[in-house]
């Protein structure tokens, strides 16, 4: 298995809509087990394609205490949402940045796992939350395009002069860039 880079925000590859998996192959396997090693690395708990520049239907999440609960879904479908409810969230792509998000408290969606058998899940809570969060990515979308523009533009800002700096840093050092 191999660690994956991260794309960061305000990566215009981001923003690419997720093409449905046509078949779970090997090579689909072989992904899902690198983005659960690139995700639980990170540490993070949860992660989508497009994050690491596959723009396919594929997000992994694990939002166990002991990290020993891994959850794929691979073409998901949402075929219920119900209530609502507030909660901090955090993005692998908008790192050190953290903001309450309104999403729906309970989710059903349908879905292919690893191995390409379909299944179904309803779920609350953070799970439920993180779902949302990675089916958002699965459209181009990111946790700061709910929050206010004011916010957003100073997030991306940082983020853009922290990339800056960071590439400076490494020439200087004689990296590639
Ligand atoms: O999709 C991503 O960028 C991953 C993101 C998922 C997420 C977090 C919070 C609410 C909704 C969705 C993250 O994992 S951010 C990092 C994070 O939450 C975390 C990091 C270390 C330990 C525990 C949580
Ligand atoms: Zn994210």
């Amino acid at each position: 298995m191999s660690q994956l880079p991260i794309l960061t925000f305000p990566d215009p590859r981001l923003r690419q809509k997720a093409r449905p998996v046509q078949r779970v192959d090997a090579a689909i396997m072989r992904l899902v087990d690198d983005m659960l090693e690139t995700m639980y690395a990170a540490p993070g708990i949860g992660l989508a394609a497009i994050q690491v520049n596959v723009p396919l239907q594929v997000v992994v999440m694990d939002v166990s205490e002991q990290h020993d609960s891994p959850l794929c879904l691979i073409n998901p479908q949402v075929l219920a949402l119900e209530g609502t409810e507030q909660r901090e969230e955090g993005c692998l792509s908008v790192p050190g940045f953290y903001e309450k998000v309104t999403r729906a408290e309970r989710i059903t969606v349908q879905a292919l796992d690893r191995l390409g058998a379909a299944f179904t899940l309803e779920t609350d809570g953070l799970l439920a939350v993180c779902i949302q969060h990675e089916l958002d990515h699965l459209n181009g979308k990111l946790f700061v395009d709910h929050i206010s523009m004011l916010k957003r533009q100073r997030i991306r800002a940082k983020l853009e002069r922290d990339q800056r700096n960071g590439a400076a840093t490494s020439s200087k050092r004689g990296e590639a860039l």
